[in-house]
């Protein structure tokens, strides 16, 4: 829209104007809702029973056993070669005996078969499947102590804390050891890629652990859902540890294929190759300017190279992670899915979009799907707005209105979303569609 003066005295003159005709309302099928319930995938309200302390000595005890499998064969554990299989017998031993239903998966890479170990723990609801895991391999030239032994035996230490509990979870509990992760996440992407879309479904997020004892240490949380990260995060404020984002790693582990096919993700990470920095020191001690793990990926990567505090802190918290997230309410209604990250709107340029993942859930959404919205803008006119549901039917929240010179879009509209799974990626798309004045999705929600 060309304007000759600025455009807000025009349009004071325009909205005096208007102020005798009807303002610009939402369309009738997004009228208001009432204000969402708290944000969390269990609803506000359910205890969560709270996680034992993990035994540092019994996590190290595994690590123990995998340098001396590395040793007795050949120097490493890496995919294809023996000592890889022998960690994989080792860890399905131990959670047999503690009751775990095991399956082995295999696949084929470079020639060689590999190996995913997935662990069930009895009971729970088998349509909320909370997943943990790490990659068991490691790299050719060595014993893979720190990447990722650590992963492995922080994973495998809470599965077997769950056992001596023997406990009674809402959700269904999965475990998994992943092979050839070194050679590009192989065996993770095999067990997603051969997972059902209704198997899919059921998973209410996957866990990462992929090196969690680095000698240097940072606390880094993954930041790709925000309800996990923050049970993360509120666990390592508890200690006192402060904690930085996950961001060597997008699509460096295995959570990527869980999150490519929209599964909420969350993890820990305590550096690789990176340098700490000064301001890092401060945080977490250690030293600055060498990198968080100079072993990554080589033959010094053994018993050595691993810091007990680090490994033992992210231990306690995989099992803070699982007890939050698992003992917690099943899916009733008021859950909230939100996404709190900034996406800059071009002016009068293409649409953007933020995505919400959900999953876990079982059937449709409701007829009556909160979505809160929280758009700053300087002239909220310029603004269409819609909900574009996973199978990319586009729901029109708000469309555009040549005399609304008001500022930003803080609205909960309410969708009819009942013909919708509920499961899967949702976005919030926003174009901007009128030259000057720009904005940002500051956030958006949806409650179920
Ligand atoms: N891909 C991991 C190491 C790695 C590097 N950056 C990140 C970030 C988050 C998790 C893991 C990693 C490996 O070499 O096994
Ligand atoms: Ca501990
Ligand atoms: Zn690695
Ligand atoms: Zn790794």
């Amino acid at each position: 829209m060309k304007l000759f003066a600025t455009r807000r005295t025009v349009a004071a003159a325009v909205i005096s104007l208007a102020g005798l005709l009807a303002t610009a309302t939402p369309p009738a099928s997004a009228a208001p809702a009432a204000p969402a319930a708290p944000s969390s995938p269990t609803a506000a309200g359910a205890s969560a029973l709270a996680a034992p302390d993990i035994p540092l000595a019994n996590v190290k005890a595994h690590l123990t056993q995998f340098q001396s499998i590395a040793t007795a064969n050949g120097g490493n554990r890496a995919h294809g070669r023996p000592g890889y299989k022998a960690s994989i017998d080792y860890v399905k031993a131990k959670l047999d005996a503690a009751g775990f239903t095991t399956t082995l998966q295999t696949f084929t890479s470079g020639g060689a078969t590999g190996y995913n170990l997935i662990a069930d723990w009895p009971g729970g609801d088998a349509n909320q499947i909370l997943m943990a895991g790490a990659h068991l391999d490691s790299v050719t030239s060595g014993a893979g102590i720190n990447d990722n032994a650590t992963g492995s035996a922080g994973v495998l230490e809470t599965a077997l804390a769950v056992s001596r509990a023997q406990l009674q979870p809402t959700k269904h509990l999965r475990f998994a050891w992943w092979g050839a992760e070194e050679l590009g996440l192989v065996g993770s992407r095999h067990y997603v890629n051969n997972l059902p879309a209704a198997e899919r479904a059921k998973l209410t997020g996957y866990l990462n652990f992929d090196m969690i004892g680095s000698p240097n240490p940072g606390y880094f949380v993954y930041d790709d859902n925000v309800a996990i990260e923050t049970v993360f995060k509120n666990y390592f404020s508890g200690l006192g540890v402060a904690t930085e984002i996950e961001t060597e790693g997008d699509g460096r582990s295995d959570h990527a294929p869980f999150k490519n096919v929209g599964i909420a993700v969350g993890g820990l990470f305590t550096g690789a190759s990176r340098a700490k920095t000064a301001a890092q020191v401060q945080k977490w001690g250690g030293t600055a300017g060498q990198a968080f793990d100079r072993c990554y990926h080589s033959s010094c990567d053994n018993t050595s190279n691993v810091n007990d505090t680090a490994l033992d802190r992210n231990s306690d918290a995989i099992a803070h992670a699982i007890w939050t997230l698992g003992t917690g309410a099943s899916n009733p209604p008021g859950d909230v899915y939100e996404n709190l990250a900034d996406v800059a709107i071009p002016d009068n340029g293409a649409a953007v979009t933020s995505t919400v993942t959900v999953s876990g859930r079982t059937g449709n959404a409701p007829a009556a799907l909160a979505v809160g919205v929280d758009i700053k803008h300087t002239w909220r006119g310029d603004v269409v707005v819609d909900l574009v549901a996973p199978d990319g039917t586009a729901y029109r929240l708000k469309n555009s209105s040549s005399n609304d010179s008001a500022d930003h879009v803080i609205e909960t509209y309410t969708v009819n979303a009942s013909s919708e799974p509920a499961n899967g990626a949702w976005k919030l798309r926003v174009q901007d569609v009128a030259a000057q004045d720009t904005g940002t999705i500051d956030s958006w929600k949806l409650t179920f």
